[in-house]
């Protein structure tokens, strides 16, 4: 019986142990990820049951160790440094002048440029290619020994595979959390109800902190290299950027980003680009590091104080700052949705200042536990609206509570929140002046009856002037009337009304979509048209003809028979369709040229001539489908810059892969 046991114990360990060396190292693992958990869980099982079987080899350990009293401290051989800072490209220029007046050198340098990963720096130690210990770099000088914890990072390798490996290696990096794994794992926590983290880094440095391996083993951790320590007995390239992509032969990670530049031009290129190319980086970056690519020139700088004089980093602009609640605004949105706005004393973040911020709606409050006069930390990620992610724990008695009003701001009528939505609307219909003004700003913009010159403020003051009260009024406008209007010239309102006028000749989707029908978007819009091909079919379409039509649930059909059926709604529509407003017949779905019909497209990284956006709606006129995954089913995934793991999947499946110009090509 004990005999088996053992047997079962070693079979298993040897099982696993096969599995490591195929992913780690060969990097082609036999076995499904769920299926090496089932085999480490029943080991672990064994080896809890049958404790004197237990052994300080075991795979079981490298998944996740024992349970320690407190990290033990670890002096580092070779200190790790730190990084200098410039902040713009003037200082860039002092900063490359100075290393070439010191070097006494006049030609260009080349620099190694990397991404700064907002992460934590670690060091790992191999010795004969097996990682024997690895430390955080504490501060500098002496670190905490968090081996076990770093043997649960799937992206290490406990063994390096190749040649010419030095006996000691010393490979030093960033412990990151990729910015996917920190959402979906805060969500995870948010809906058990535990504990949440502020920001991947946190996460990062909160996993790292575990006292308890198996805990960091659940938590989804990276590690990228970006320098080495102690080398003995080995040689190495004498460029840092060789030596980078040498580890990464030996099978340690290395983000994409680095690259090679010369002067503190290049330098500030790669920084300009990688600015960029920042939103779509799965990883946080605070900036980028230049670091002079050759080795002996590197010593020659040395270092002052704890820095070395032939690095340093430069910063992107914060993207979180710390500021005050001033007070909260209500507003209400042409559906009466009345959303929560927060007014904050002005903070530069993120490049821009920033003075007013979306709370969403009353949960949004709730969760944020927010009140005025809170010190909150904002955040504006590159092209992404401001928020607040959380308010500072400060003195409370002296904050006001946020009261969400019970009638609307704007007309008085009362406010529902209907159970189990989140969201809380006005009830005044188009009774509301700002519902009424957001209907009007809405059919005039761009995607819908795209009337130039009739921007928000202007609806504002025709409506406050009552001068309109419904889109189909603007037609009878006059150049005399808007003459008056606060920044509003004879030339600005002859053009306004030309362009009332032009915008009659339209088309089917886009003067559906310029009704406001609540959740009829854009796509939408075009596949009532595309089916019911004119409006007089649409308008008499009951629940059931509608939910034949492509992306029509019970919700959208329900809004779109309860808008037709609505007096009102009637009346505008009639009175628009009385001024001329007209647009080509739709020819039926046959006689229409649909040549990618039925084709499926996937679309991944970043175009250049058009947004995802734009490129999705030309490939669905054209009948394609456009999904957010690649899978067998796929006939073409279009690869933009920066494009990830769709396209290597892709590549994997042997899809077809277009990029832009193949894309535009095949939309002409
Ligand atoms: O990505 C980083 N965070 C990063 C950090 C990097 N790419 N390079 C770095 N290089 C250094 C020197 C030049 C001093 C070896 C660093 C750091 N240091 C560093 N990280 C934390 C403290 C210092």
């Amino acid at each position: 019986m004990n005999q088996s046991i053992a047997q079962k114990i070693s079979a298993l360990r040897q099982e696993i142990q096969t599995h490591n060396l195929n992913y780690y190292t060969l990097d082609a693992p036999t076995v499904t990820d769920a299926e090496y958990d089932r085999q480490i869980k029943t080991l672990r099982e064994l080896e809890e049951k049958y404790p004197e079987y237990t052994s300080p080899d075991s795979p079981s350990l490298s998944v996740g160790g024992p349970v320690l009293d407190n990290f033990s401290k670890v002096a580092h051989e070779l200190p790790m440094l730190s990084l200098g800072n410039v902040y713009s490209e003037e200082e860039l220029a002092e900063f490359v002048e100075r290393i070439q007046k010191q070097l006494k050198n006049t030609q260009v340098l080349s620099f190694c440029v990397e991404p700064k990963l907002d992460g934590l720096a670690i060091s790992l130690l191999y010795e004969q290619g097996k990682l024997i210990r690895a430390a955080t770099r504490g501060d500098g000088a002496v670190g905490e020994d968090v081996t076990y914890n770093v043997k649960t990072i799937k992206n290490i390798p406990h063994i390096l595979k190749g040649d010419n490996i030095p006996e000691r290696l010393e490979v030093r990096g960033e412990v990151v959390m990729p910015i996917a794994e920190f959402h979906a794992f805060n969500q995870h926590a948010i809906a058990n109800e535990a504990k949440s983290f502020v920001n991947p880094r946190n996460a990062a440095a909160g996993s790292l902190r575990q006292l308890d391996s198996n805990i960091t083993a659940q938590r989804p951790l990276a590690f990228y290299s970006y320098g080495l320590g102690i080398i003995e007995n080995g040689s190495l390239a004498n460029s840092h950027y060789q030596r980078l992509q040498q580890l990464k032969a030996w099978g340690l990670p290395l983000t994409e980003e680095v690259t090679l530049e010369t002067g503190a031009l290049g330098c500030f290129e790669a920084y300009t680009q990688l600015l960029q190319k920042r939103p779509i980086l799965p990883y946080e970056i605070d900036g980028i590091v230049y670091k002079v690519d050759d080795i002996a020139l590197q010593e020659q700088l040395g270092f002052i104080a704890r820095s070395p004089r032939w690095a340093t980093a430069h910063k992107f602009p914060a993207q979180e700052e710390q500021t005050r609640l001033l007070d909260v605004e209500f507003q209400v949105g042409r559906t009466g949705a009345i959303t929560p706005v927060a007014i904050l004393q002005p903070a530069f973040v993120g490049g821009v200042t920033v003075s007013r911020a979306s709370l969403h709606n009353a949960d949004e409050i709730k969760r944020l536990n927010l009140k005025i006069g809170n010190t909150v930390v904002i955040r504006r990620a590159a092209d992404v609206i401001p928020q607040i992610v959380r308010a500072l724990p400060d003195a409370q008695e002296k904050n006001r509570e946020i009261i969400f009003p019970t009638t609307c701001p704007v007309c008085d009528s009362e406010i529902e929140r209907i159970e189990d939505e989140a969201i809380a609307r006005c009830t005044g219909g188009l009774y509301c002046a700002a519902q009424r003004k957001e209907a009007i700003k809405y059919f005039a913009s761009r995607k819908a009856m795209n009337i130039d010159g009739l921007g928000e403020k202007v609806v504002e003051q025709l409506v406050d002037e009552n001068l309109i009260h419904n889109p189909a009024d603007l037609f009878n406008l006059t150049a005399e009337q808007l003459i008056p209007l606060e920044r509003m010239a004879d030339k600005k309102a002859n053009k306004l009304i030309a362009a009332i006028t032009q915008c009659k000749n339209t088309t089917l989707p886009k003067f559906l979509l310029s009704l406001g029908i609540r959740e009829v978007g854009e796509a939408t819009a075009r596949n009532l048209a595309n089916y019911f091909l004119n409006l007089e079919a649409l308008k008499h379409a009951n629940i059931e003809d509608l939910l034949k039509v492509d992306d029509v649930g019970d919700i959208v059909a329900q809004h779109i028979v309860a808008f037709f059926r609505q007096k009102h709604n009637q009346e505008v529509l009639q009175a628009l369709l009385d001024t001329g407003i007209h647009w080509p017949e739709i020819k039926a779905k046959e006689q229409q040229a649909q040549p990618l019909e039925g084709k499926i497209f996937v679309l991944t990284g970043t175009l250049t001539q058009m947004d995802r956006n734009e490129a999705k709606q030309a490939l669905q006129a054209l009948g394609a489908k456009v999904s957010g995954s690649v899978s067998k089913k796929t006939d073409y995934v279009v690869a933009g810059e920066a494009a990830g793991s769709k396209l290597t999947k892709a590549q994997e499946l042997g899809i077809t892969i277009l990029d832009e110009a193949e894309l535009v090509n095949l939309l002409s």
